[in-house]
Parts: structure tokens; sequence; C-alpha cells
């Protein structure tokens, strides 16, 4: 399975957003990573869809926004309009979750879930055929530079599980302190999509697609146990 590179816009160097997008673009990263956070849902501020909607003009791969806010589902439209390809909404606070992501795909997005590290998998049970991502949280959301909950890997291999068992084409994503310490058991455990920030990708190299190059060697390493 194909392991996809997903760096985390707000780890960036925000001085130089663009540069630093072109210079992602052009090292062949698969999508990138926004999180749209309020203040009230998590206690930080960081990226916005503005800020986002400015930087489209830099590449044409998929932008993947994280919506960790509190009331995600208001702000679909918006986001469709910033330029979001793949809208992840935090299933804890998107109340009326089938219609929301029925209003995603309506926009002609893709929609994704994103699962704080209490939330048990079953609440997502009846919208796992629906969507085209699921974000395991592998720290809680608000923070970047946090600890790796460990627990989180059985949660991934069990969430690998179902797709596997019911035959579904879902990407399994995983986001908090993903980096050469987590690569191997996450994607043992069954990721296919790498949310990357200081550790995992940013402070690898002050070149960004040599810090990208590092990225897949330690990501090659990690499947198979050998380096390019
Ligand atoms: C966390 C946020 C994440 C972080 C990402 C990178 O609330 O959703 O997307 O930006 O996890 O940071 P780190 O330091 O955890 O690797
Ligand atoms: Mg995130």
């Amino acid at each position: 399975m194909k392991i996809k590179i997903n760096p985390s816009m707000v780890c960036a160097d925000l001085s130089i957003l663009g540069q630093q997008i072109k210079g992602l673009d052009a090292a062949g990263v698969d999508l990138f990573h926004w999180d749209i956070m309020d203040g009230v849902y998590v206690h930080n501020f960081c990226l916005t869809l503005a800020i986002m909607a400015a930087c489209r003009q830099f590449t044409e791969r998929p932008f993947d926004v994280h919506l960790c806010i509190s009331d995600p589902a208001s702000f679909i439209t918006e986001c469709a309009e910033a330029g979001g390809d793949i809208i992840s909404l935090q299933l804890e606070t998107t109340p009326h979750l089938h219609r929301s992501v029925e209003q995603i795909h309506k926009y002609g997005k893709q929609a994704g879930v994103v699962v704080n590290p209490s939330t048990p998998l079953a609440h997502l049970d009846t919208i796992l055929s629906e969507v085209q991502m699921v974000t395991i949280m592998t720290v809680d959301v608000g923070f970047a530079g946090q600890n790796f909950i460990y627990p989180m890997l059985d949660k991934i291999t069990l969430l690998r599980d179902i797709i596997d068992e019911r035959g579904l084409e879902v990407d399994i994503q995983v986001d908090g302190q993903i980096n050469a310490k987590t690569f191997k058991q996450v994607i043992h455990a069954g990721a296919n999509v790498l949310v990357l920030g200081t550790s995992g990708l940013f402070s690898l190299s002050d070149d960004i697609g040599n810090a990208v190059q590092s990225v897949r060697d330690q990501i090659l390493f990690a499947v198979s146990g050998s380096l390019t």
C-alpha cells in the first residue's frame, strides 16, 4: 500500500509559507494538512481558511483540512470555497455527521472524519462506508509537539481490520507525533497517510526537498528494514 506524506502546515516556517509549499510540491508530497482552530474547541488558533485560500495558488495537490473547531459542519461551504479537497470533520463536535458528510460530497469534495484518542471506533460504525478518510488522532487535538499515545496503535489495527473486512477503500491517516520513532509502528498497524510536523519533517533539513527525501528513506526503512 502506498504511504502518503501529508505535511502539517502549521509546523512549516510561516514567515515563508508560500515558498515552503512550492518546495514541498516540487519534492512530491502527496497532500497538505491544514489545522483550522477556533480558540474554543481547542485553546489555540494557528491557521485559518483565509491563509489556506491564499496558498491555493502554490500547488495543485490536494488540501486536507482538519477542522478542529467547535462547529465544523457550519464551515463546510467556506472550507470548500477556500480550496479544501478533503474536508475532515472532528467527530466529537459534529452532531449530524451523515448530513454533514452528504453536504461535503455535494460540493464534490472528499469527506473525512477525525477521531480523538478517547473516542471509541464504535462511534464511526455507520459512517465508515460514506467517508474517504478516517484520521486517528495519536495525540489530543490542539497542539503540535505532544507525546504519542501508544494505545492508538491497537485502534489503528482494529480500524484497518474493519475496513478490510468490509472491503472499503478508506484511507487511514494518523496525526500527532508521527516521525522516525513511530513510522514503523503506525504503518504496520495499518495507517497509510502520515501527517508530518516539526519532528517528522520540517526539522530534518533546512532544505525542504532534502527533508522530504529523508522522510522517504525513513519510511522505506520502516517498511522494509533497508535504506535506499
Ligand atoms: C494537532 C494537530 C496536528 C499537528 C501535527 C504535527 O492538534 O491536529 O495536525 O499539527 O500533529 O505536529 P506533531 O508535533 O504532533 O508531529
Ligand atoms: Mg491536524
